[in-house]
């Protein structure tokens, strides 16, 4: 074996752009990614790609995470073809997690096995597992990993892969024989707890950036560097049954086999906050309700959160009202927290009919709303949604009026945030509301190569994948509008967003409004002139794409104070480059899958004993 080898990568990690070419594209996709920190390309990748990363690296496999669509977003010039060439790799894994990854996902897998004929393509994530079926059918495919953990499986398919051993055994796996035949291997890994890896493993990230010289590589987001937030992964699945949501405990149930989250537990979430601690003093998000796991893990969680005096601001998730009882256990456990609230509609009706979170009264939620302000919550940040099954035009506007309500029961209180997004691009496959049309929604494309296509449409109206029983697309698209103009209105009648984000919020909607009209009436212009408007148009186009319900700015934290580098820093990054040092030794000597999982040393050959532990 020679250094080549020792220095060769496993696996590569690609994160492909929602729409590969993007750059070269003129589309008005819509407001889908106001609300979530990435752009519309969604140049966030899962955050498991750190865990697989890290689970194979500590059984002595060289892994490497590149963000494609960051890096193209970052540097226009950016050479996808070239910078594929130069890697080398025996497996190329793309992430095909959040379904507005079609396009550019499936792309970026055929540009891979043009340019690596003898290399592997691997695809995973929710919606690689929802089709799965149909994703290896496609010729430049050769895997899906199935299921929301995939660590283990993962380093079972390199270790075929390298020993030459059969692939029946591979849990989770679909793949296809010489002739093309499609095996789908049960999927039997399915973790009881997330305690097994640790996710997401911000350190690993960090130590990359020394191991590859490549800070873009791993950058999860465009305002990453300057809005450094990190995230605790309390669970894998949920208990909540929302009828329009993808990661429900049904879909979870038909896409992963799972019948119940898998928690990560309280003491892993320490530490995990004491990893965060090293590197950064931006806020933290719980994604999950700390709760969700029942009231004793929930306590133990907020005791050890008390003895660690962590200085960054919490963020949390609640599902469901909370008591003083909650309140005070957070106040005593941390001195910085705020809340984040998806009530989605201010319907008590829709909510229950919808089966989303907060199935309750008004009244209920507001007393939570008053628990929490009361206790010191920083800032509690309310999201409402347009598109819901059953949710008229009126439904939607009635956001607004119940807004201007709560600042007026709560005395106009400046820490109360209000957001209003569309349910889009798409419906989430797997969820109730995409399976059954009972539950109130009609779809237009329902398979993953439409859904690619679908992407390559040049207006949010055509890509939106669905409409409901109470609103077309065109109305929801107007809804969407209409109720975030008077929400940008009623905030800063309010003062509760300063004037200059006022005016933006407000030019940016009519410019995107303006310009959907454009792009749309140029698009019954014949061939050529058609292309020739557009693109005199294309500046007004990427102009209009962001702010365009609200700022991204007002999605940032206050507290956010950046990355620290400081004594623990050094300290994990020298501890992680023995720790790579010692894996390359292994890997010289040709050792193996003599690891982790769970904690205790794996024997070569026998993964089953480790899922029913
Ligand atoms: C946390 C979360 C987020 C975080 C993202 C955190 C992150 N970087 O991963 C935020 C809030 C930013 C977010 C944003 C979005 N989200 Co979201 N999100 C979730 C949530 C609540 C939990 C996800 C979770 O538990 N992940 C843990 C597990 C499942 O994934 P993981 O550890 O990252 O990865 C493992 C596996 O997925 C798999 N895997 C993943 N990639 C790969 C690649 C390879 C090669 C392999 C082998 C395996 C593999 O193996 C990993 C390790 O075991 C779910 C709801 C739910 N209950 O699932 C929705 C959910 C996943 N999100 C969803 C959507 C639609 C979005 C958005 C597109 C919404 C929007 N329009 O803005 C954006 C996309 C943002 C982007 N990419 O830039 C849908 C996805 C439905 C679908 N099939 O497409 C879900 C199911 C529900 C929902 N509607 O919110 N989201
Ligand atoms: S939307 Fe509902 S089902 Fe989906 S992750 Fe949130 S609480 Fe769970």
């Amino acid at each position: 074996m020679g250094l080549q080898d020792v220095m060769r990568t496993d696996l590569t990690l690609l994160h492909a752009p929602s729409v590969y070419d993007f750059r070269k594209r003129t589309m008005m996709m819509g407001p889908i990614a106001d609300a979530v920190p990435s752009t519309d390309e969604f140049e966030m990748y899962p955050v498991g790609l750190t865990s697989i990363a890290t689970y194979l690296g500590k059984n002595h496999y060289n892994v490497r995470i590149v963000n494609i669509a960051y890096r193209m977003l970052q540097d226009p010039a950016f050479d996808v073809a070239d910078r594929l060439r130069r890697m080398r790799s025996t497996v190329f894994g793309i992430d095909l997690h959040w379904l507005p990854h079609a396009n550019g996902a499936l792309a970026i897998g055929e540009l891979v096995k043009k340019l690596h004929p003898e290399s592997y393509v691997l695809y995973g994530g929710l919606s690689s597992s929802y089709y799965h079926e149909e994703l290896v059918r496609y010729p430049f495919v050769d895997f899906v990993i199935r299921g929301d953990s995939t660590e283990e499986p993962c380093r079972q398919l390199l270790s075929a892969l390298r020993r030459g051993t059969p692939l029946d055994s591979v849990e989770n796996l679909t793949w296809k024989k010489e002739r093309g035949d499609v095996v789908v291997n049960p999927l039997t890994f399915v973790p009881s707890d997330l305690d097994y890896v640790n996710v997401p493993d911000y350190l690993y990230a960090v130590m990359t950036v020394f191991k590859y010289r490549s800070l873009e590589d791993i950058a999860p987001y465009a305002r990453w560097l300057r809005h450094p937030t990190t995230m605790l992964l309390g669970a894998r699945g949920c208990s909540f049954d929302c009828s329009v949501c993808g990661g429900s405990a049904s879909a979870y149930r038909e896409i992963c086999m799972r019948s119940s989250p898998a928690y990560r537990s309280p003491e892993k979430l320490i530490s995990d906050i004491k990893a965060i601690r090293t590197f950064s003093r931006s806020p933290i998000m719980l994604i999950h309700d700390p709760r969700i796991g029942g009231a004793e893990r929930a306590e133990r969680f907020f005791r050890l959160l008390r003895e660690e005096n962590v200085s960054n601001e919490l963020v949390f998730e609640l599902f469901s009202p909370a008591g003083d009882g909650f309140f005070e256990m957070v106040r005593e456990s941390v001195p910085r927290w705020s809340l984040q609230i998806s009530i989605e509609t201010p319907s008590e009706r829709l909510r229950r009919l919808d089966r989303l979170k907060f199935p309750v009264s008004n009244s209920e939620i507001e007393r939570t709303v008053a628990g929490a302000l009361s206790h010191g919550c920083n800032r509690l940040d309310l999201f409402f949604m347009v598109g819901l099954p059953h949710q008229t035009y009126e439904d939607a506007m009635s956001a607004v009026p119940y807004c201007e309500h709560l600042l007026g029961r709560f005395d106009n209180d400046k820490r109360l945030k209000f957001f209003v997004s569309p349910l889009g691009p798409f419906l989430d496959p797997g969820c109730d509301a995409f399976e059954d049309p009972s539950h109130g929604c009609r779809y237009f494309y329902r398979s993953l190569e439409e859904h690619r296509q679908a992407l390559l449409l040049q207006t949010w109206r055509s890509v939106l994948s669905y409409e409901t029983d109470s609103m077309t697309r065109d109305q929801i698209i107007d809804a969407s509008y209409d109720v975030a103009a008077a929400l940008n209105e009623l905030k800063f009648r309010h003062c509760l967003i300063d004037p200059s984000t006022y005016k933006w919020v407000a030019s940016q909607q009519k410019a995107a409004r303006e310009v959907m009209k454009n792009v749309e009436e140029a698009l019954l212009l014949p061939k050529g002139e058609r292309e020739r408007v557009i693109s005199e148009i294309h500046a007004k186009i990427e102009g209009a794409k962001m702010d365009t319900l609200f700022s991204k700015r007002e999605l940032d934290w206050p507290s956010d104070e950046g990355l620290r580098v400081g004594g623990g820093l050094l300290l994990a990054l020298a501890r992680g480059f023995v720790r790579e040092t010692a894996y390359s030794i292994y890997r010289a000597i040709g050792r193996y899958d003599t690891d982790v999982y769970g904690g205790s040393r794996m024997p070569v050959g026998s993964p089953r004993q480790f899922v029913e532990r």
